[in-house]
């Protein structure tokens, strides 16, 4: 009797083992991008539901005015995407018939701080990617089970629910990688996370430059005062910028830029087919809401 028990227990243990580890694998063959997710987590910032102030009065006329915006809870990646967490992407795109992968980036050789691909993702495994295609910058977030911030949750990432001109407060610090000289990155792209005291309210890093970032919005020069008026139905909550356009929104200054074009609020576009050396990317993903 004495035995009969432990063993039985055991016997039951094995089973409930064997069926929750293939209930896993069978979740995981279902939705390989919660592996992926649960991989990233730790460099994933939740940043909770709640309203917060998008634009500025004080600067210039595309972020006016002032306006209160309700986001529901998302994350939003501490870092840059770097070069070695795309090279992992890349590499398993198939080559054309030219031996030309899909989502490739730009070679930069007349740069040698950037460099050409994919050599610099072994020179410079820890630097942002850059040479991306707004579409690259989706595909990779795809094959993350992620998505790109709305230009919405970029900016509340970056100033919190205060009106920080810049990520770290309202003084000018040399805590961002600017085109300034004495950041100790002159010419060039820094390692991403190299500014700590730079850190968002939230706590992601390289918000104020580095690189700039795509986001999910197109831009237009009147979405702030579109969304700002009470008569239009823009959506006050979870917003996603404008249905149409032709550039898509990049935020928060880069290494070629004055500190001026850094900050939480300043806002610029590109052609989403263009490639350059000052322009990379963040993730974001929806959080799951908790019932009640
Ligand atoms: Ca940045």
């Amino acid at each position: 009797m004495n035995t009969f028990y432990p063993n039985r227990n055991r016997n039951r243990n094995n089973y409930f083992d064997v069926i929750v580890r293939h209930l896993l694998i069978l979740v995981l063959s279902v939705c390989p991008c919660i592996a992926v997710f649960a991989q990233d987590a730790e460099n994933m910032i939740l940043v909770a539901a709640g309203t917060f102030t998008m634009g500025s009065d004080n600067r210039a006329a595309d972020e006016k005015p002032m306006h209160k915006v309700y986001l529901g809870a998302y994350y939003i990646s501490k870092y840059e995407v770097t070069n070695a967490e795309y090279y992992e992407f890349w590499k398993q795109q198939i080559a054309d018939a030219q031996g030309i992968r899909k989502h490739t980036p730009e070679n930069f050789a007349h740069l040698p701080q950037i460099g050409e691909w994919p050599e610099r993702a072994e020179q410079f495994p820890d630097h942002p990617v850059v040479g991306v295609s707004w579409h690259d910058a989706n595909a990779y977030a795809a094959w993350k089970g992620m998505r790109l911030p709305t230009e919405a949750e970029w900016e509340k990432a970056a100033r919190g629910y205060t009106d920080r001109v810049w990520p770290w407060g309202n003084a000018i610090e040399p805590y961002a990688n600017t085109a300034a000289s004495d950041d100790g990155y002159k010419n060039g792209l820094a390692p991403v996370g190299s500014f700590p005291k730079g850190k968002s309210y939230y706590g992601a890093m390289d918000m104020a430059g580095n690189v700039w970032e795509w986001t999910a919005d197109w831009y237009s020069d009147v979405y702030y005062w579109h969304s700002s008026q009470a008569f239009t139905k823009r959506p006050k909550r979870d917003p996603t910028g404008p249905a149409v356009g032709s550039w898509r929104v990049i935020r928060g200054g880069s290494w070629i830029d004055k500190i001026s074009r850094c900050s939480t609020t300043f806002r610029f576009y590109l052609y989403p087919n263009l490639k350059t050396s000052f322009v990379g990317f963040r993730l974001a993903k929806t959080a799951e809401k908790t019932s009640k």
